[in-house]
């Protein structure tokens, strides 16, 4: 029987928290899903391979000091400079599997707690781009990221940063508009076989669904 030709590429974004292991996953998960006979292509925010991106870079390894609406508006700049790239990607039927993406952006810099910088001003820069498909969350208790090995050495891996990087992420369900909802969550604490089949399981029939053009055409 000949295959149905394939609507658009599905936007598949993973999300979370510091060594949950995204991007263990989002190989995994690009291999398996290449394996099964598709085009896939990852991504990952920040890119720092672009002039912007390497200005964030330079911020997170303390290189250069912003002011945290500054560093902000470059993360989600980033975002945008790649959105022609993710339209073209999807369109023609490659998926893309995506470390990283604006719901870290919100999150981490209302981490930060400066007053003048609530998650709603944080949001507003990421209005338009576009929707994923389904955002994976991997979810980690601070016991289990203790074991997997102390802080890096980038300036949001400190315990503060990330105790409120969490609680933002858990208000993000509260939020009214439609990011919280996005979040799929799953247990990041087994081992990479146990939490790359609880990804799979979820994310292949929403690939499926995509592929025969059962999504519909929207941005944030
Ligand atoms: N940031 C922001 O502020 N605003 C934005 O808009 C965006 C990001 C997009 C840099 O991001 C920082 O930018 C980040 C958020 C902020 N700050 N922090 N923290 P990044 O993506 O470049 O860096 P990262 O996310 O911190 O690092 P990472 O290396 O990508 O971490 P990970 O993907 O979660 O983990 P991993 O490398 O796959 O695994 C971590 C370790 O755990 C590694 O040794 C693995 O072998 C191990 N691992 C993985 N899975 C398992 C399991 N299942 N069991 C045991 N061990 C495991």
């Amino acid at each position: 029987e000949p295959k149905q030709p394939i609507v658009r590429g599905a936007f598949i974004v993973m999300e979370g928290l510091d060594r949950a292991g995204k991007t263990t996953q989002v190989e995994k998960l690009a291999n398996a899903l290449y394996e099964s006979g598709r085009n896939v292509e990852t991504m990952r925010f920040p890119d720092r391979t672009s002039p912007i991106g390497m200005m964030i870079s330079n911020y997170l390894q303390s290189k250069s000091e912003m002011d945290d609406h500054v560093v902000h508006l470059l993360f989600s700049a980033n975002r945008w400079e790649k959105v022609k790239h993710i339209n073209d990607t999807l369109a023609k039927g490659c998926t893309i599997i995506c470390d990283r993406y604006y719901y870290s952006g919100m999150v981490y810099s209302a981490a930060k707690r400066n007053p003048n910088l609530s998650i709603d001003w944080a949001r507003a820069p990421e209005v338009g781009l576009p929707r994923p498909d389904m955002v994976v969350f991997l979810n980690l208790s601070t016991e289990e990221a203790a074991k997997r090995g102390g802080f890096g050495d980038e300036k949001y891996e400190t315990s503060e940063m990330q105790k409120n990087v969490r609680e933002n992420f858990v208000a993000l369900k509260d939020i009214p508009a439609d990011e919280g909802q996005d979040l799929q969550v799953i247990d990041a604490g087994g081992s990479v076989e146990e939490v790359g089949k609880a990804i799979w399981s979820q994310v292949v029939p929403r690939v499926e669904e995509v592929e025969q053009g059962d999504f519909s055409e929207s941005s944030t």
